[in-house]
């Protein structure tokens, strides 16, 4: 039986993850380091400081680790500049319906994103009200693949991961999901998210029927 689904933010309730892409393409930009929309969805899912690792990377350049914070803080400056136009306009398409009804059901909601931003993020929505647990990321040893968070959150809400859902725009949220012993619903592309159990191009192809479906004990 289904009792509760975990969701991701940036990509999955509110498309962020595109303001994501812009801050680091301003900065690698500013760095004169190319980026890509390839390599942006490397970032998806990964923390702020393990993104800026792999923007670097093919740089050549070895950075003090406080240059670095301070290149981590420049994005996350602008990052947040856009992100504070954020409004409840901006829930992705069928997210509002899917969690009223998933709430409906009495089937638990949990946030399992890894964005330090996420409370500003969901306050600007008008989204807290639909979560009983949202997991911290500051607090994690291991960030996505690795299931810690999707874990924490299933221990906040108190259920067990055999039944619930994780839903992810990431391929390492995905791999984070399965490693947790949850079913994974991938929003995107088969490409990327091919060994998620559903997937789904946008929120909208969800409903409390298909996600329950995916669990049937
Ligand atoms: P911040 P999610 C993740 O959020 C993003 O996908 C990822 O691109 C970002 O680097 C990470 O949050 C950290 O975000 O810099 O705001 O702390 O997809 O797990 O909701
Ligand atoms: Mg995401």
């Amino acid at each position: 039986r289904l009792e509760a689904v975990i969701f991701d933010l940036d990509g999955v309730i509110t498309d962020t993850a595109e303001y994501h892409y812009l801050a680091w393409l301003a900065l690698a930009d500013g760095l004169g380091v190319p980026f890509s929309r390839e390599k942006n969805e490397r970032l998806k899912g990964v923390s702020r400081m393990e993104s800026l690792d792999i923007v670097l990377e093919d740089s050549g350049l070895s950075l003090p680790e406080a240059e670095k914070q301070r290149l981590a803080e420049q994005k996350n400056d602008h990052y947040r500049e856009m992100i504070g136009r954020i409004t409840p306009e901006d829930l992705l398409p069928g997210i509002p319906e899917l969690l009223d009804s998933l709430r409906e059901r009495g089937i638990l909601l949990g946030l399992a994103s890894a964005s330090l931003n996420a409370p500003q993020i969901l306050e600007r929505l008008g989204a807290a009200r639909w979560f009983q647990a949202i997991a911290d990321p500051a607090g994690l040893r291991k960030g996505k693949p690795d299931p810690e968070i999707f874990l924490q959150a299933a221990e906040l809400l108190g259920v067990t991961p055999g039944h619930c859902i994780g839903v992810e725009d990431a391929a390492a949220g995905i791999a984070a999901i399965k490693a947790a012993g949850m079913k994974a619903v991938g929003i995107g592309s088969a490409a990327q998210l091919g060994t998620a159990d559903l997937l789904v191009p946008g929120p909208s192809g969800l409903s409390v029927e298909k996600l329950m479906e995916l669990i049937q004990l």
